[in-house]
């Protein structure tokens, strides 16, 4: 094996105290800030639905549409909703409606308005699966042994995807210089992670067992995306995912789920490839 990288191979070190002098460089530069808070009055549009999702169809938004496509197919008529599109390369997480809704201004975020006294909102793609299972006492186990697998899944992909997304999708596809230690250090964890679902995949049907639940569905968006080849082009390739068959199985058996057909084309604008991806959802209709 070659020598690791030297650490001490760079031009720069850090300064006793950072301070936010320039732009970060790479995609995201325009929208990174180490300030939270809102940039600007936007009040966020209202549907007719209880249920507003502000989002877009980023794997951390698709997960949210599934969750509502599945809860429909299941005939949980409650679930209607509003998909609004929330442009985060323009900036649209910092305006005053959606900070409101969630501090951290990332989508998707819920307004669940069922009881109009008490509108609650709901941030972080996790709890909002967890919401919306224990709202329609649905794809969450009720045996505590289950559920509790399911949760721990669940908090698993909160857990870990970052690393994916943040660590290795940045650093391998993103970021303005390609720096071996940080697409080493995360190509390491990301294939320790694919493994790990390997694994798990080999004994159990979905990632609770035997039932598909919240833990699937927020999962798939991310880890089957990737190995897909459809996120970080020529990642799939590079990080060798075909190796992972048990997780090849489980991505086509619910990318072959009539819901998460629906769910994944929600809040996306279309293209010539994929020209029936939809931008806004209010009505089953505009999916049909
Ligand atoms: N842990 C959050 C992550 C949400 C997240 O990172 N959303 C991204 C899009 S996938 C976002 O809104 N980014 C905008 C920004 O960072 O300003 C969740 O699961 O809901």
């Amino acid at each position: 094996m070659p020598d690791a990288p030297n650490p001490a191979d760079t031009d720069y070190t850090p300064p006793d105290v950072w301070t936010w002098t320039k732009p970060s460089g790479g995609k995201f530069a325009s929208i990174n800030r180490p300030i939270a808070g809102p940039t600007h009055d936007r009040e966020l549009p209202l549907g007719k639905h209880p249920l507003q999702l502000y989002s877009l169809g980023t794997p951390n938004g698709v997960k949210v549409t599934i969750m509502l496509e599945e809860l429909l197919a299941l005939g949980h008529s409650g679930a209607e909703y509003d998909a609004w599109a929330i442009d985060i390369g323009e900036g649209e997480q910092f305006g005053s409606g959606f900070v409101a809704l969630n501090p951290n201004s990332k989508i998707p975020a819920l307004l669940d308005r069922s009881d109009p006294a008490n509108p609650q909102r709901i941030f972080e793609s996790g709890a909002i699966l967890l919401h919306l299972a224990d709202k329609f006492d649905a794809l969450l186990p009720a045996a505590p042994v289950a559920r509790t697998a399911a949760l721990s899944w669940l908090m698993w992909q909160m857990g870990s995807a970052p690393f994916l997304g943040g660590g290795f999708g940045h650093f391998y596809a993103y970021a303005p210089l390609k720096i071996e230690y940080a697409i080493d250090r995360y190509a390491m964890e990301v294939k320790r992670q694919y493994d790990v679902l390997d694994r798990h995949l080999a004994d159990h049907e979905y990632m609770a067992g035997a039932d598909y639940s919240i833990a699937d569905i927020a999962i798939w968006p991310w880890y089957g995306a990737v190995a897909l080849g459809q996120a970080y082009p020529g990642a799939a390739k590079f990080l060798g995912l075909d190796e992972y068959s048990h997780v090849h199985r489980w991505i086509a058996q619910l990318a072959a789920r009539p819901a998460v057909q629906r769910g994944r084309r929600v809040n996306r604008t279309p293209s010539e490839a994929e020209p029936d991806l939809i931008r806004e959802r209010h009505t089953a209709a505009d999916l049909d």
